[in-house]
């Protein structure tokens, strides 16, 4: 009787609560131009829920306006005005060039009211889970919010909806008991907004996974890197996993997941988890290049749900392919309402790169969490990245960055394994790598065209004497690289490398649109510590008749000569300066490939040691004799920033004296260098393309 008794009671259902409201869509473009963060992108949401019969089953909820004392906790005073102020009469002549001034911003009658709603929106449904009235929650609104910074607005967000919720339960609300916050943001996009507000505090741990692109995807700063961990208290609390290129499908992220987010999460125990949801991720988004399936998001979820009590608040944010956003929105309600799901496993195995990337991150955070410092699994089936040309052929994506040589990633290993051209790259693009995979061989009878740089340690090897090439690094070199290893300088460029993409050749290897040969990369190939743009008082000029990487026309080079009337660009990457003489020996084509075996090898020293410096801070400039017949031998000191020197490569001065005599030619930059620079100054927000094309051509056409 007991045992027929003993009936597992019905688990109460789950009060998901659904924010909708028509509100929102008010902000609009001003004209009714096209924009991809557009009105319809609510409704398509709100349509697929009620078609499914999932609106009915969850808990109705209206938008209220955030009050202003809460949005300050995020943002300026300055900036709450003008958000509120920006519908009213008195702008109407205005708006437009306010929208202007910030960074991929429109602003129309509308906008005031839905970003105070989309504010007041994420407070109300996370204090109704914080306090448990719901289970968890699903506010969809916009504007949305990840970019929006203290002070500005950007990428189309105008307040921080999500961080705006978070300072409220922590800091208005004790009584609710909230006081670990774990922010998932799974928007394409790093939500350096987010990020900022919480960079010293450790009662917000924000984990965001956007593509990175080498520091070229929108919005393209080096803080998306997974070298930013927070600071102060805040030291680990801050996580980013920084793709390196689109295509990014379920595989990865679930990798992603497994391996960073959930081991932290399970540490950190928060109270309550706030996702950043954005869906432009989605298989099929225009803007995100990713393929991320709804089946895919209903797994991550789930994954989320076995923390904080699953009280999980869903904020959107991005996401542009309609179709794509309602059905990811479907499958996350779904999760939330407890329906059961059948999880088809993906389709794909993650990519190589991926685990690369999940490596770093763990490497990065493994002190603040010393879960993250087990060894990851080996042998695991992964994939390569798809080749340049793939990309360059995919269209319809918003190229926030070119996608760039996705076959060369950075790698611990030092095993480069050649492939024949990019049809082998493209057929070894849809194949899966295994250790008994027979394919390998079969690009080792191709002839080398194409680097590819492959992980050895994690991936699980490939021995295959005639594909893998190593680079020699001989047993001299390993003193003086081991030491100015853990010496740091600010290398600046000033010309193609100041596109990061072509300037990560000379660390990570291969090669960019435009070039025509691969870089061997760096012995060390981790990225800059930092980036930041400089204007210097050189004279830049463009000489030479030909490079063997660029084709005819000139190269960039600064007058070594200080000249208070010029003004150059310079972008600086902060690197070792081990790096920096990788990188001067590419340069000066002093990397040797033997011919016999296809091996690579390095120089046995430096070229700038630690005396070298010393004579450097006195003298402001080193003319290297061994290499004095190479274009790029002179190493200028510019100063230091933030109390690390700031070391230039260019020619001589002897040169600058035989380009004014004619002796060495002045020329032009070809068409893919200068597009290589303008692209640089662009996307590094110093020019716009007009501008950019005329600061070269304007130092292209001076005479000296
Ligand atoms: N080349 C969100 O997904 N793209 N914002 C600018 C410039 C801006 C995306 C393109 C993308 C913003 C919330
Ligand atoms: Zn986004």
């Amino acid at each position: 009787m007991a045992a027929a008794a003993a009936r597992v009671p019905p688990v109460a259902a789950a009060r998901v609560g659904l924010l909708y409201d028509e509100r929102m869509c008010a902000h609009a473009t001003p004209d009714g131009e096209e924009h991809p963060e557009n009105p319809e992108r609510l409704r398509a949401i709100w349509r697929k829920l009620n078609a499914e019969g999932i609106a009915s089953r969850c808990v109705a909820l209206k938008a209220k306006e955030a009050e202003d004392k809460y949005i300050a906790s995020v943002h300026s005073k300055n900036h709450i005005k003008l958000m509120r102020e920006i519908s009213s009469k008195k702008y109407d002549s205005s708006r437009n060039k306010i929208a202007r001034k910030f960074n991929s911003i429109y602003f129309n009658k509308g906008s005031s009211e839905s970003a105070l709603l989309a504010a007041g929106s994420v407070i109300e449904v996370a204090e109704k889970v914080a306090a448990g009235e719901l289970s968890s929650a699903i506010a969809l609104v916009r504007p949305p919010g990840h970019h929006a910074e203290h002070d500005k607005a950007m990428g189309f967000c105008l307040f921080n909806n999500v961080a705006v919720a978070a300072n409220y339960l922590l800091n208005e609300r004790p009584d609710l008991g909230i006081k670990k916050i774990l922010i998932v943001d799974w928007d394409v996009h790093h939500g350096n907004g987010t990020q900022k507000m919480f960079y010293n505090d450790p009662r917000v741990l924000f984990f965001s996974v956007h593509r990175f692109d080498y520091g070229s995807f929108y919005p393209a700063q080096g803080d998306a890197s997974h070298c930013f961990i927070g600071e102060e208290a805040g030291n680990g609390y801050n996580i980013n996993v920084p793709w390196e290129h689109g295509r990014c499908g379920d595989a990865d992220y679930i990798a992603a997941w497994d391996h960073v987010l959930l081991p932290v999460v399970e540490a950190y125990d928060p109270d309550i988890i706030l996702v950043s949801a954005g869906f432009d991720a989605a298989l099929g988004d225009p803007l995100g290049g990713c393929c991320i399936t709804p089946n895919g998001y209903a797994l991550l979820l789930t994954k989320l749900l076995g923390f904080a009590q699953g009280r999980i608040v869903m904020a959107l944010e991005g996401g542009y392919n309609l179709r794509s956003i309602a059905y990811s929105v479907f499958a996350c309600a779904k999760v939330l309402l407890g329906d059961k799901f059948t999880f088809n496993s993906p389709e794909m195995p993650p990519f190589e790169s991926t685990w690369r990337v999940i490596q770093a991150v763990r490497n990065e955070l493994k002190t603040c969490w010393p879960v993250l410092s087990s060894k990851l699994p080996k042998n695991v089936t992964l994939r390569i990245g798809p080749s340049p040309n793939d990309l360059y052929a995919s269209s319809g994506c918003e190229s926030d960055g070119e996608d760039v040589n996705e076959l060369s990633g950075a790698v611990s290993s030092v095993n480069i394994i050649q492939v024949a051209d990019d049809a082998v790259s493209e057929r070894l693009s849809k194949m899966k790598l295994d250790e008994d995979n027979h394919a390998m061989k079969a690009t080792s009878s191709c002839s080398t065209a194409e680097q590819q740089q492959h992980p050895t340690d994690s991936v699980g090897a490939h021995n295959d004497a005639s594909v893998v090439v190593s680079k020699r690094i001989s047993d001299l070199s390993v003193t003086w690289r081991s030491v100015l290893s853990r010496t740091y300088v600010w290398y600046s460029s000033f010309g193609s490398n100041m596109w990061k993409p072509r300037f990560m050749c000379y660390i990570q290897g291969g090669k960019v649109e435009g070039m025509s040969i691969p870089c061997c990369g760096s012995r060390d190939t981790s990225s800059p510590r930092g980036t930041m743009w400089k204007t210097v008082p050189h004279r830049l000029l463009f000489g030479r008749s030909s490079t063997p990487c660029w084709g005819t026309g000139g190269v960039a080079f600064l007058n070594p000569e200080i000249n208070y009337n010029e003004k150059s660009y310079v972008f600086m990457y902060k690197i070792t300066l081990e790096q920096f003489n990788d990188v001067l020996f590419q340069e000066n084509r002093l990397v040797l490939e033997s011919s016999k075996d296809g091996n690579i090898e390095y120089p046995d020293s430096p070229l700038i040691g630690s005396s070298e410096m010393e004579f450097m801070s006195t003298n402001k400039a080193l003319h290297l004799e061994p290499i004095k017949d190479s274009w790029y031998s002179n190493v200028l000191y510019l100063g230091k920033e933030d109390d690390l020197p700031i070391l230039s490569m260019t020619c001589p001065s002897s040169d600058i004296e035989r380009y004014k005599s004619g002796e060495l030619p002045l020329s032009p930059p070809s068409k893919t260098y200068a597009a290589t620079l303008i692209k640089g100054l662009v996307e590094g927000n110093q020019l716009d393309e007009a501008e950019a094309a005329s600061y070269i051509n304007v130092a292209a056409a001076r005479g000296l």
